[in-house]
């Protein structure tokens, strides 16, 4: 049995530019990501993303302006639980990504993406969504630099 535990995942675009942060502790330190982390119990996914977004680069969205662009299963080789993210997106913002004890963040030219320092999944996966594409991906690890075998879809909605 597969115990899932619901995350969030936030992109921030702006021209052809996105906002990456760099992980400075816990789960994914030292990777470029988007902003998020777990939901709360009694809290709405949507709040959440939005709530993690302003924790960790002081940016205020509102969360009419996210758009769910993309869901994810991770799962890890010898683990019981399944990662559940949640991807959002939008180009509609207030305030400066500012650093915080969490991450550094940091825009983005479409193609000058740090894959080499990413979760080895996101270049399977970042194309669909800078292509403006809806996804589903799931990513079984071995440890956190292999994976052992993946799924990816293009959706016609979410
Ligand atoms: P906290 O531990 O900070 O939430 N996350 C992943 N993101 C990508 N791109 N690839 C993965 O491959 C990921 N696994 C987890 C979900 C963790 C944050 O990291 C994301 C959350 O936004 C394994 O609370």
């Amino acid at each position: 049995m597969l115990l899932k535990k619901i995350y969030t995942l936030v992109f921030i675009r702006k021209e052809s530019q996105i906002l990456l942060g760099m992980k400075k502790r816990g789960f994914g330190m030292n990777k470029w990501n988007g902003f998020g982390g777990k939901v709360e119990p009694n809290e709405q996914i949507i709040d959440a993303a939005a709530r993690e977004l302003k924790e960790e680069c002081c940016l205020d969205v509102k969360t009419s302006n996210l758009k769910n662009i993309g869901h994810l299963e991770f799962t890890f080789e010898g683990d019981s639980t399944m990662m559940d993210v949640r991807v959002f997106a939008t180009d509609i913002f207030e305030g400066t990504p500012s650093e915080t004890e969490e991450m550094a963040p940091k825009w983005f030219k479409h193609d000058q993406i740090p894959y080499d320092d990413m979760w080895l999944d996101d270049r399977l996966w970042f194309p669909y969504m800078l292509k403006g594409k809806l996804f589903y991906g799931r990513f079984h690890y071995q440890g956190f630099d292999k994976i052992l075998n993946y799924h990816i879809e293009e959706l016609e909605s979410m």
